[in-house]
């Protein structure tokens, strides 16, 4: 397996989140990756690499010119509102809604924010961007990799991924590399790719980037949007629309579902990748399904992680993994490295 890591990930380390009315420390940290380093120094399960460079080109396949703009440019703005602002996080507070326009880009940097956000948990910093981009390119690099013959490929990084949409931010992620993964394995060749997202959270983003499109099937088995992020998408009715109709599976699961009710369901989301008959897979592979997990719900123990990599590899296909989710930071390396290694064990 070929990792590839995200060199630049530790320059996005905000501070704070919006949580019940008040700024909380981050969940979303540098040690997370750093716990997955130390894993694999432990238990070499694959060899690391750096990301290759990304182009704008492979970054506007799957997002909006104007939004990965606002991206590059926001610290920029931030500092230039106030340069007291450089101590600050940015955090958006107001948002397009319903009935408001979406067309037109204001002028206002709290305003352009808000158009290109959906939540105030999300902190930017001066590095945000880098650290971003750079995740795309070992999300991009993974995928060439798998082009070119290598089985299995990692693109260890954060900030995670799979929340964020064509245009916007949201759940801690930018830019979305399952998707992006997903897309250079369409353009190097793959005429059908499949992403299949084991977050806690339902993968909204991917889901709107794929969901008029029938070549790119998403499947995402969560914790049910009517009680748990991202609340507002995700439901078990939303199965694509138009040329991509029947290409987006939801199998949303109550909080408190057991590691035995979990699998059964993985069952369902890997029979439903089969049925698609792939050429490639991607793992948007998130980690805070884990009972310990302080802001999940799901109940799976370590072991279980040996068992999803065994599963997932049962698939037979080129597979790219994206790091997502996974707050318990302690056990966020072993849980990552055991579905590695389950991989590893069953592929060979
Ligand atoms: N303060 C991913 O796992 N808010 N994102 C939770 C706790 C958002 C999770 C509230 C959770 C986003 C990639
Ligand atoms: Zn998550």
């Amino acid at each position: 397996m070929r990792i590839v890591h995200n060199p630049d990930h530790h320059r996005h380390d905000a501070r704070h989140e919006m949580y019940r009315g008040r700024l909380v420390p981050c969940h979303e940290t540098p040690d997370r990756l750093a716990f997955v380093l130390e894993a694999l120094r432990q238990r070499p399960v694959g060899v690391l690499s750096g990301p290759e460079p990304v182009s704008d080109a492979e970054l506007r396949a799957v997002h909006a010119p104007r939004y990965l703009d606002f991206l590059a440019g926001a610290w920029e703005a931030w500092v230039a509102l106030d340069p007291a602002n450089a101590a600050l996080d940015i955090l958006p507070s107001v948002w397009p809604v319903r009935g408001f326009r979406h067309d037109v880009e204001p002028l206002n940097f709290a305003a352009r924010l808000g158009l290109y956000s959906f939540d105030a948990g999300s902190p930017m910093v001066a590095g945000t961007w880098a650290a971003a981009r750079a995740g795309a390119a070992c999300a991009v690099t993974a995928a060439r990799a798998v082009l070119s013959g290598e089985g299995s490929a990692l693109a260890l990084t954060r900030p995670p991924g799979h929340h964020a949409g064509p245009d916007f931010f949201g759940g801690y992620c930018f830019l979305n590399n399952a998707a992006l993964a997903a897309q250079t394995l369409r353009d190097g060749g793959a005429a059908r790719v499949a992403v299949l997202d084991v977050d806690y959270h339902h993968g909204n983003g991917t889901q709107t980037i794929f969901y008029a499109r029938d070549d790119v099937l998403t499947v995402s088995l969560h914790g049910d949007p009517m009680t748990e992020y991202p609340f507002f998408l995700g439901h078990a009715d939303e199965r694509g629309e138009g040329a991509g109709l029947g290409c987006n599976l939801n199998l949303p699961l109550p909080r408190g579902t057991s590691a035995a009710t979990w699998f059964d369901t993985l069952d369902h989301a890997a029979q439903a990748v089969e049925r698609f008959q792939p050429d490639a897979l991607v793992v948007a592979l998130g980690v805070d399904t884990f009972e310990g997990d302080p802001i999940s719900g799901f109940h799976l123990r370590s072991a279980d992680y040996l068992r999803l990599g065994e599963r997932l590899a049962r698939l037979g296909l080129p597979t790219v993994f994206t790091m997502e989710g996974g707050y318990a930071v302690a056990e966020v390396g072993i849980h990552v490295v055991n579905v590695l290694q389950g991989f590893e064990a069953r592929a060979r």
